[in-house]
């Protein structure tokens, strides 16, 4: 059995959820924070067999785009802060960042 930990934008997360019921997987969902936006995202926890994998990374691939968002950093990177003037930077957020983690044991009461 595997884990899949899926890191994904609030925008396509109930659109995956739905995919993923409808598909038959089980699937819980955390409300998590980028390290580097520092904006909301959604966390999937999918617990799967591992003849299964591949199918649950097609679902998230159908249903997660990859988006463009602006960001002002608020402090230059390891710079003084004397004449900084903040400006907008494009950084290209996935799709997913997708993990799977090996899954010991089991049990569900
Ligand atoms: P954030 O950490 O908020 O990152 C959002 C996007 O900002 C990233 O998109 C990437 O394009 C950019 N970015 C992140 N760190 C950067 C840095 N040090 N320098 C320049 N640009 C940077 P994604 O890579 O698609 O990541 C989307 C979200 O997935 C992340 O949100 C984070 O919550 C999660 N994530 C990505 N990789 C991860 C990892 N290795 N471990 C844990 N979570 C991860």
């Amino acid at each position: 059995m595997k884990m899949i930990m899926a890191v994904v934008q609030d925008k396509d997360s109930g659109k995956l959820a739905s995919a993923l019921v409808k598909a038959g997987y089980r699937a819980t969902k955390l409300a998590s924070t980028g390290g580097f936006l520092k904006a909301g995202n959604t966390t999937f926890m999918i617990g799967t067999e591992n003849d299964k994998v591949e199918d649950v990374f097609r679902i998230i691939r159908e249903n997660c785009k990859i988006r463009d968002q602006l960001v002002t950093p608020v402090s230059p990177v390891g710079g003084t802060t004397d004449s900084y003037i903040p400006f907008p930077v494009e950084v290209q957020v996935g799709g997913a960042a997708v993990f799977v983690i090996p899954v010991e044991r089991f049990e569900h009461y």
